[in-house]
């Protein structure tokens, strides 16, 4: 029998919107990866019937470190909104998450679309600008253990976002260090290099994987790299920064 798409999107919405742990869809049912995709792409639609607009993407697990932390090998993808979007140099309300994460990440402007597969050069071309910046992952499922499949239907574990200022993409991006801090202790320290070989193929790859959806990523999007290092988890009353070398910094803080 076919997942119940409509019922499980309903689920994730609820446990997103509400910020509540759920334990994982595929415990008790069963769904495929492309059923997963069906059921974000669903709680999205009714996130953006709710007043939210879309705003880009994020690539996961496109580093090493983030795969091994995470116990999963294959890349995934999420949606952003703008509801997602963390002001640089503000705060986060802590209790409106379940069990936040930060990692360090790049993140691009687009100033043409891009469709299906593109080759990294292709991708590179359609970079109006380029970020410093974090994704704050908060999985809905309890203890932040899921599999593909259920964190694909989760969005991604997708809830926030920081960009630092936009940097002309004149800029080797190849192999910048990368230091994330707390409270001005570094937490992870890591280099571009390690969104796959190159984060300019996060890009190219992200275009490819949309499409096997139906979607395309579109001039003004945002997108996120993926993760360079392991995330770290947050807490009530930290300050958190990463810092790109050749392109600055972004940070906030989380409230107590
Ligand atoms: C899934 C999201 C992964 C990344 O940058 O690798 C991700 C998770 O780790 O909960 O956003
Ligand atoms: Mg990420």
């Amino acid at each position: 029998m076919s997942a119940d798409i409509e019922k499980l999107a309903k689920i994730v919405y609820d446990a997103q919107i509400n910020a509540t742990a759920i334990s994982q869809l595929s415990e008790t049912e069963s769904f495929t990866l492309e059923e997963a995709y069906r059921v974000q792409a669903k709680s999205i639609d009714m996130r953006l019937d709710a007043g939210e607009h879309r705003v880009g993407m994020k690539m996961g697990f496109t580093s090493r470190a983030k795969m091994i932390q995470m116990g999963v090998d294959d890349m995934i993808w999420g949606r952003l909104t703008n509801s997602m979007l963390v002001e640089d140099g503000g705060e986060i309300d802590f209790s409106k998450y379940v069990h936040p994460r930060v990692e360090p990440e790049i993140a691009y402007l687009l100033k043409s679309d891009l469709e299906g597969p593109v080759s990294t050069m292709e991708a590179w071309n359609a970079v109006e600008a380029i970020a410093p910046a974090m994704e704050i992952i908060d999985s809905r499922y309890e203890n932040f253990k899921f599999t593909v499949e259920d964190v694909v239907a989760d969005n991604s574990s997708s809830s926030g976002f920081v960009i630092g200022q936009w940097c002309f993409p004149e800029i080797d991006i190849s192999n910048l260090g990368m230091v994330m801090e707390f409270d001005g202790r570094a937490v992870q320290i890591g280099s571009s290099a390690a969104i796959l070989g190159h984060p300019a193929r996060s890009l190219a790859t992200a275009s490819r994987m949309v499409a096997e959806d139906g979607e395309k990523l579109s001039a003004g999007d945002i997108v996120m790299a993926g993760g360079a290092t392991a995330a770290e988890a947050l807490y009530e009353g930290v300050s958190v920064r990463n810092s790109v070398e050749d392109l600055g910094f972004c940070g906030f803080g989380v409230s107590k």
